[in-house]
Parts: structure tokens; C-alpha cells; sequence
């Protein structure tokens, strides 16, 4: 399988996040990326390619305009205010406030931040940039006749929302590389999330649509980041009602319930009819990940991977999160390892 990795994620690397009250070394680090690469070389999975640029256009057919222009500008209006630190949200357009958008980057940044945690630091936007570039190369690889790809994408994207960034993702890989199947004549998608937390910016991108099927499975939002989205009653919305399908787990989740739910997912997946398979891959299921709760070991990545070939479709895989910094490149890559075999 073909991974596509650029050096260019290092430049999201923030110091610090708001955990459990304290400020602790943020969890998504670029040693994530080192380690899941180091896997891909010492497995032999394949050849490994830089991204093409493709520009800021693909995002913005599924972002809104503002917050692109937001993520591009906003490290230096932080630093124009007089900060000489990390920028961070503080205060929301929460319930009977007001969704104006303040000129003040201080406020700015509340109104386009979902969660306080994820710093925004000098190279942000040009991190999550050259993420985005390694979904859409994937993507493109796929759209020319690969069976699967591998984007090494960091940072992640599956929380970024239509104009909201946090849970240390930007711009929506996943949801940026559907829409690029979609416009190059592909006329069904699905994307299946497997991270541990609840793809709420992939659902809130496609929810009024039906040519992206979105299914997620996660901590239920009862108990899990991000707490306000991803229980099982949302289905999506007008043209896209039955095309939203989420499986809200218990903390403590075992892999065969797990599983049970992922085959229901594929089940649903075939019944939408998709032509391509998008894998919004999150390896924070593992049972050692530090800020997570199900209980998955390292060889049921491979079960999975063996499973998801057996959907038969040609399958982009998206790096999302994984937090077991020393296991994620052999979660990740087993999850991969296990889709060649099960082909
Ligand atoms: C891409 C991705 O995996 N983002 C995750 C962002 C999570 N940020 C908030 C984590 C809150 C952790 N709470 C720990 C207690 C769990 N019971
Ligand atoms: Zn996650």
C-alpha cells in the first residue's frame, strides 16, 4: 500500500494543552507521525510519496471562507494583540450569546474554536495545510485506479467542523478528500470513523447531504469528548436523513462489542451503495491510549483491516488520532497490514 507523509506536519507542535485542569505536553505530538512512519518502513508496506499542493480551493468546499481566512491569519493577529504565547479560546458564543463575530482576535478565536485544548501555534496553518495535502494526494491516487492509499495525515481532522477548529484538528482531511472523490465524478462516498472520540466535523459537514454516507463509532458523547455531538438519534437532515449513522459505546468497550458494531457499519456502508470508502483512522481505541477508554489490543487492528477489505471497495485510509505514542505505529499500521491480507 501507497503512504503518502510529508516532513511538514512538524510544524504543529505545541507545548502545552488544558488537561484535567492542568496544563500538560499536548498528546498530539509530531512524534506520532515518526513513529507510524518508522512502522510503514520497517513493515515494508510500501512506497512512501510526498503530497502534491493543491491549494486552498478544495477546502473551501467544505469550509466556510471566514474560518479558512481565520486559521490563515490568526497566529499573526494573536501575536499583533501582544501575545507572546500559544493562543487559546477562552470564551463562546454559548447559550441566548450572540454568533457575531468580534473584531478583537481574542474573541475571534472563541468564535472559532470548539474546544479550549488545541493550542494554535506559528506553524499551525501550515501544518494543517500540508495534512490536507496529503489526504487530497491519496485521494488522487485512488481517483486514478489504486485500490487504497495511506494519508499519513497530521495534524488530524475529523473534529474540524464547517467553521469550527479543536480537538487538535484544523481542516477536515477526510471530509476534504470526499468531497475531491465527489468531484471527480464519484457519485457515493462513505466515510467510516473508527477513532476512538465522535467525527462531529464530519458529520456536521455532510449531515443535510446524501451523497457522503458518514458512520462513526466512539466513546458515547454521554462521557467522551466532545461530549455535544454522536449519539445514535442523529440520522441526518433533509436530503441527507438516513445517510448519519453513529454507534455511541460504553467507556470500558471490549473489542467484540466493538467489532459487532463496526460489521453493522460495514452492513450499512454496502446497503448506501458507496463507491469508495474513506477510513477516518484513529488508533486511540487501543486499550493503553492515555486519554481514551476502550480496551482494543494490537492484534485486533488486524481483525478490523481484514474486515474492512472485505467491503470490497477501494478504501483511502486518513490518519486521525492515537495517543499510545510508542504502540501507534503498530496499531496503524496492523490496521493496514490486515486490509492487504484480507484482500
Ligand atoms: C483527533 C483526536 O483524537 N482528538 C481528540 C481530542 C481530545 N481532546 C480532549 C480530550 C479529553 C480527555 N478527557 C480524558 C478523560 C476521559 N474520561
Ligand atoms: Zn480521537
Amino acid at each position: 500500500m501507497l503512504t503518502i507523509y510529508s516532513e511538514d506536519h512538524r510544524h504543529q507542535d505545541g507545548k502545552n494543552e488544558l488537561h484535567n485542569g492542568k496544563m500538560v505536553p499536548c498528546f498530539e505530538m509530531p512524534k506520532r507521525a515518526d513513529i507510524i512512519l518508522e512502522r510503514v518502513k520497517t513493515t515494508n508496506l510500501g512506497a512512501i510519496i510526498a503530497p502534491d499542493d493543491f491549494g486552498i480551493d478544495p477546502i473551501l468546499r467544505v469550509h466556510d471562507k471566514g474560518f479558512v481566512e481565520f486559521m490563515a491569519t490568526v497566529w499573526e493577529e494573536w501575536c499583533a494583540a501582544g501575545n507572546d504565547c500559544e493562543a487559546f479560546a477562552n470564551t463562546w458564543p454559548t447559550r441566548r450569546l450572540r454568533e457575531r463575530i468580534p473584531i478583537a482576535i481574542e474573541g475571534k478565536i472563541g468564535y472559532y474554536a470548539l474546544a479550549i485544548e488545541t493550542p494554535i501555534t506559528s506553524g499551525s496553518y501550515k501544518a494543517a495545510l500540508s495534512s490536507v495535502n496529503v489526504a487530497l494526494t491519496g485521494q488522487k491516487k485512488i481517483a486514478a485506479g489504486a485500490h487504497s492509499a495511506f494519508a499519513l495525515c497530521r495534524p488530524p481532522g475529523h473534529h474540524a467542523a464547517f467553521d469550527q477548529y479543536g480537538g487538535y484538528c484544523f481542516f477536515n482531511n477526510a471530509a476534504i478528500a470526499a468531497q475531491g472523490f465527489l468531484d471527480d465524478g464519484v457519485s457515493k462516498v462513505a466515510i467510516l470513523d473508527v477513532d476512538f472520540h465522535h467525527g462531529n466535523g464530519t458529520q456536521d459537514i455532510f449531515y443535510e447531504r446524501n451523497d457522503v454516507f458518514f458512520t462513526s463509532l466512539h466513546g458515547s458523547p454521554d462521557y467522551e469528548f466532545p461530549y455535544f455531538l454522536g449519539w445514535d438519534d442523529e440520522t441526518g437532515r433533509g436530503a441527507g436523513e438516513g445517510c448519519n449513522i453513529n454507534y455511541p459505546l460504553m467507556p470500558g468497550t471490549t473489542f467484540d462489542i466493538w467489532f459487532e458494531a463496526l460489521r453493522d457499519a460495514g452492513k450499512r456502508i454496502k446497503e448506501y451503495g458507496a463507491e469508495v470508502l474513506i477510513i477516518s483512522l484513529g488508533v486511540d481505541t487501543f486499550a493503553h491510549d492515555p486519554i481514551s477508554s476502550f480496551k482494543l489490543q494490537s492484534p485486533d487492528f488486524t481483525t478490523y483491516g481484514k474486515y474492512i477489505a472485505e467491503l470490497g471497495l477501494p478504501t483511502l485510509f486518513v490518519m486521525e488520532g492515537g495517543y499510545a505514542v510508542e504502540e501507534i505505529g503498530i496499531n496503524a499500521v496492523n490496521v493496514l497490514q490486515g486490509f492487504e491480507e484480507g484482500l
